[in-house]
């Protein structure tokens, strides 16, 4: 399988739908999330089939990458002008074929697509964009971002939290979709393997000990204090897990500290950085692109965004896929939330 393969099964299945329902209906449709993944992924899995592939093959295709590019799976038209803030996605044309092509793949793939409450009021798909004015939001939104995976305060999948069973894990996958990118601002890619290659066996070694205290990215901070009382901080945890068949990470520069400060611990976690902005490979989502992010096996950053907001600004949506065939019921927000927000 290529990923134009998978490409090519995905748009198909999408151009279906956009040509068979109005903008009513598609909405409609949206609201119930699962299911249209669910049908749409079935779609692209009879795609796949009459290409000579199957899904179980896109699964691995997708599962042991640290990441796929899946160029022109929708069509980009009619989108309005660029948003100023994280949420709501306007419902366009172009930004339904966007979201019907996420939950396309995330459906193929047997995985939810999920949000968590504490961030951006747990909407599913959120718009990363510059954002006007000088508060912290907004001049992070600008700039470039260092290596990090996403929801790095949360447990890998299949884990609990030390502290509080509740905590749901961070995403297997974060998908971003291309609306618009003008000025071609990369997205960097750091696939753990290839910084861990070029890294001394005493780093690997340190990064796997539970000797790191990891707080919560910014995204999630705010509504943490407002479900969970306080931003969730945990200690002692490692950067390195190994599991069965690989090695997976959880990092990010801004929030993750080695317990004692000066010492191999925080020699270890720089040098991966280092190692990190060594082997980043520039991709740059263009507008109808996706590309699909595992959050185990590969750290993500982006160049500088710029001080352009709105219009025809760049403009990503980004969207989150868990494995939740698992996942206990009480790591699921619920309490009025739909199914697919997570707690916290
Ligand atoms: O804008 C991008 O290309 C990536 C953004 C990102 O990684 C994030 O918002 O967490
Ligand atoms: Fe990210």
């Amino acid at each position: 399988m290529t990923e134009t393969d998978l490409a090519t099964a995905v748009r198909a299945a999408v151009d279906h739908w956009m040509q068979t329902t109005e903008l009513d209906q598609r909405k409609a449709e949206m609201a119930n999330p699962a299911t249209l993944s669910a049908m749409l992924g079935a779609a692209v899995q009879c795609n796949l089939v009459l290409g000579g592939h199957t899904s179980a093959v896109a699964r691995g295709f997708v599962g042991q990458a640290p990441y796929r590019h899946l160029q022109q799976v929708f069509d980009a038209a009619d989108l309005g002008d660029t948003p100023l803030g994280f949420f709501p996605v306007p419902d366009t044309a172009g930004t339904m074929a966007a979201r019907a092509a996420v939950l396309a793949v995330h459906g193929v793939l047997n995985l939810e697509t999920v949000s968590y409450a504490t961030e951006n009021d747990g909407n599913q798909f959120v718009n990363l964009v510059a954002m006007p004015g000088d508060g912290a939001f907004a001049e992070k939104s600008k700039k470039g971002m260092r290596g990090h995976t996403d929801g790095v305060s949360f447990p890998l999948n299949g884990e609990d939290d030390a502290k509080d069973v509740r905590i749901a894990p961070s995403p297997d996958l974060v998908t971003l979709v291309g609306l618009r990118n003008p000025k071609n601002v990369p997205t960097k890619l750091m696939p753990l393997a290839d910084a861990l290659a070029t890294l001394p066996l005493g780093d690997v070694d340190e990064l796997k000990k539970p000797q790191y205290s990891i707080r919560s990215q910014k995204t999630f901070v705010q509504g943490m204090k407002r479900i969970l009382g306080k931003e969730l901080v945990v200690v002692d945890e490692p950067i390195l897990k190994d599991v069965a068949g690989g090695t997976y990470v959880r990092y990010s520069h801004s929030t993750v500290v080695p317990s004692e400060p000066g010492g191999l611990a925080e020699q270890a976690s720089n040098n991966l950085e280092a190692a990190c902005n060594q082997i980043a490979v520039p991709v740059v989502v263009q507008a109808g692109d996706i590309l699909i992010i595992n959050n185990r096996l590969s750290l993500h950053g982006r160049g500088e965004v710029g001080e352009d907001v709105g219009g025809q600004s760049r403009w990503l949506l980004r969207a989150y896929a868990l494995d939740t065939s698992n996942l206990a019921v009480h790591k699921r927000h619920l309490g009025g939330s739909p199914p697919h927000v997570l707690f916290p």
